[in-house]
């Protein structure tokens, strides 16, 4: 079988159980092609896409200008290694530090990656700043995150499926309940804590809306005790919950941001640790690093893909369409809908199991009908098109999301 030729979705799901690893469990759908909200699989099925690979495809699938911008520089110059300067890396760290109003960007590769290098950095900042005793400083992390699966990350989840062995386990992070500011005040008590690692909004946990406030009282706990604020905004960033970056809702302004997924519009791995020279500089040459990290095709395609964002004001968009969604969800009317929740175009559904029908069973059928989400922690279902859905197109997916639940009474 040669690798262009085109094959049934039974024998490419066969190919990936012989030759790859089993660590996901896939739906038993096999695409081939994605345009805007829709993706094909090999029958030529269409679908719409309401995952956008977990808030990485927010510009649309395969966005002509992020496409564009891809191949041209692909065909230019596409990896120096960072031992020379390159054209395009100081116009990217110039345009994102722009956008965010920071004054320095460490470019990465994956979310995971960025996560590492904030962690890195606040635990500079703590023994080179802030005076914390050598291998002493601690990061306050929050039950059921969800920020990559490197060990480091791991040895702070309390999910077993995440961490289970995978021991030895990274010292130093104190994990306490999410949307609870009196626990971190507690925390906080501890003069070797170095930062706050939190998700504005818990996406894989099931979108967990905190409490109205809580980004504020706890930025303000951060500030008084001179303990680095930083927000993991790899799934809630690049618009998708309605501004800019989630922190945004209550314009806190974080000591140190992390992006991932849809900085590239999900054409190509890039993440980005966005801080204050008073925070950056810690890291001197030859402290940290990567090949592929800030490398021209990266940059390239990070500036098409966050121009696509603020030209076609997809903010804006995703907060407004994000109104209509829960509200047109709200107003389904079955025994298995019991909530709905989220923040721009980045919302859950809770699925009380009918019989033996679960929130798996509504995935499928929303899959029949033409709709593709995955149910995370079992009984709650993510909701997140990419951010230039229209509205006649959202209201086609509210009718196949409400005739897919319906189909169960
Ligand atoms: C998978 C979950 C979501 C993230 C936040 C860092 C990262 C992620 C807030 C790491 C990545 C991805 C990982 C992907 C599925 C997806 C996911 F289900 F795993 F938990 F979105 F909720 N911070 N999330 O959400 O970024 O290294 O993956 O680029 O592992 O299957 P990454």
């Amino acid at each position: 079988m040669s690798t262009s030729e085109k094959i049934t979705s039974k024998q490419a799901i066969a190919l990936e159980e012989k030759h790859g690893a089993h660590n996901y469990h896939p739906l038993p759908v096999v695409l081939s092609c994605g345009e805007g909200v829709f993706v094909w699989d090999v029958e030529g099925k269409r679908y719409y896409d309401f995952l956008s690979a977990y808030s990485a495809v927010n510009q649309g699938h395969c966005h002509p200008k992020i496409v564009g911008a891809l191949t041209e520089q692909a065909q230019k110059l596409a990896l120096t290694s960072r031992a020379f300067h390159n054209d395009v890396l100081g116009q990217y760290e110039k345009y994102i530090t722009g956008i965010f109003g920071y004054d320095k960007v460490l470019p990465m590769n994956t979310g995971a990656e960025a996560v590492e290098t904030a962690i890195k950095l606040c635990r500079k900042w703590a023994y080179r700043k802030k005076g914390v005793p050598e291998n002493q400083a601690k990061i306050v992390v929050c039950e059921n995150n969800f920020h990559g699966r490197t060990t480091t990350i791991v040895s702070f989840s309390n999910d077993p499926d995440g961490y289970k062995d995978y021991g030895p386990f990274t010292p130093g992070f104190i994990r306490i309940p999410y949307n609870d500011v009196d626990a971190l005040k507690e925390a906080l008590k501890d003069p070797n804590v170095a930062g706050f690692l939190f998700e504005p909004i818990q996406g894989e946990a099931g979108v967990f809306v905190p409490d109205e406030g809580y980004l504020t009282k706890t930025y303000e706990l951060c500030k008084q005790n001179n303990v680095l604020f930083i927000a993991d905004e790899v799934q809630t960033g690049i618009a998708r919950t309605g501004k800019m970056l989630a922190c945004d809702h209550e314009n806190v302004k974080p000591d140190v941001v992390i992006l991932g997924k849809a900085i590239s519009g999900g054409l190509y791995p890039v993440s980005a640790v966005l801080a204050n020279d008073d925070v950056m500089l810690v890291i001197k040459p030859g402290e940290h690093g990567s090949t592929f990290g800030g490398n021209p095709v990266a940059a390239k395609v990070a500036m098409a893909a966050l121009e696509v964002i603020v030209e076609e004001k997809l903010a804006e968009r995703a907060e407004r369409l994000g109104e209509l969604l829960r509200k047109e969800l709200r107003a389904i009317k079955s025994d298995m809908l019991t909530l709905v929740r989220g923040k721009g175009l980045l919302n859950a559904i809770v699925i009380k199991p009918k019989g033996d029908k679960t929130a798996m069973d509504v995935c499928l059928k929303m899959a029949e009908n033409g709709l593709l989400a995955k149910p995370t922690h079992g009984d709650k279902i993510r909701f997140a098109p990419p951010l230039v859905i229209s509205e006649e197109q959202l209201m086609e997916c509210v009718e196949i999301i409400r005739k897919s639940i319906e189909s169960f009474e």
